[in-house]
């Protein structure tokens, strides 16, 4: 078992709630990327992603070797296509996208990475990743051409998070997309926690201190934000200690 994954385990287990980043190589230029890697140094953040659905002109390369200047919180690959795996990154969320039926998203890139996976010795974490409606068309359920579960169906955000459990993912990621207009609602992040026994992360459209109270106390063990971030980073130390102090209730 990778490092990482025992750290998110043992604290998903002990109710102690982690906070994740999500650098978007793509929206902050790597001056901004030094900054929040240097702000979350300071305020305990737990990890930081690194991915985006559509990379166009950012460099993963650039963005992880600028946050690791910076911090030595763990890199996380956050993937939105195969072009983005990168050795220097220290683990993987190898995302199948277990709420679409898109082969591709499923099982096909993950083919195709495999061996560049292997390659880069990253410390992989089998993640079963959902797509969650949330109020507008993301960037994520465009590309990944897959339609998002609906926000009140709980019993398929459920089913498909215990599905994902059996075939032996480790991780639960429920995505609402980045700069969602809403977020995953409390009933659905609290179903599906109730339905299994392995870590479930909780991102997209958080903007405030009180959603990522609310998502960690229906019983999300990580929460990841991204877009406000970039907006105003100096929100990263309220939400760092929000979340940290923030319990389960069930
Ligand atoms: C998106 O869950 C992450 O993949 C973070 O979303 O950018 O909306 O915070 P935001």
């Amino acid at each position: 078992m990778s490092t990482i994954y025992k750290e998110i385990l043992k604290s998903a287990k002990a109710g102690r709630k982690q906070f994740a980043i999500l650098v978007d190589p793509d929206k902050s230029n790597l001056e901004e990327v030094r900054e929040l890697a240097f702000t979350a140094q300071g305020c305990g953040v737990d990890y930081i992603l690194v991915g985006s659905s559509l990379l166009t002109d950012g460099n993963m390369e650039r963005c992880i070797s600028s946050i690791k200047e910076f911090c030595n919180i763990p890199v996380l690959l956050f993937p939105g296509n195969t072009l983005q795996v990168n050795p220097l990154a220290d683990g993987i969320l190898y995302l199948s996208l277990i709420s679409g039926r898109n082969p591709d998203m499923l099982i096909g890139n993950h083919v195709i990475s495999a061996p560049l996976v292997r390659s880069a010795e990253l410390q992989v974490i089998p993640t079963g990743y959902m797509l969650i409606e949330s109020g507008n068309i993301t960037t994520v359920s465009y590309m990944s051409n897959t339609i998002p579960i609906p926000r009140k169906k709980n019993e398929i955000a459920a089913c498909t998070a215990m599905a994902g459990e059996m075939l032996g993912l480790k991780l639960i990621y429920l995505e609402a997309g980045s700069g969602a207009k809403e977020t995953v609602p409390d009933k659905m992040i609290r179903a599906v926690k109730e339905s299994v026994k392995i870590p479930v992360i909780v991102g997209g459209g958080i903007r405030t201190v009180g959603q990522a109270e609310e998502a960690c106390r229906a019983g999300a063990d990580l929460i990841v934000v991204g877009n406000v971030l970039e907006k105003d980073p100096g929100l990263m130390e309220s939400l760092s200690l929000a979340v940290h102090e923030t319990v389960s209730v069930s």
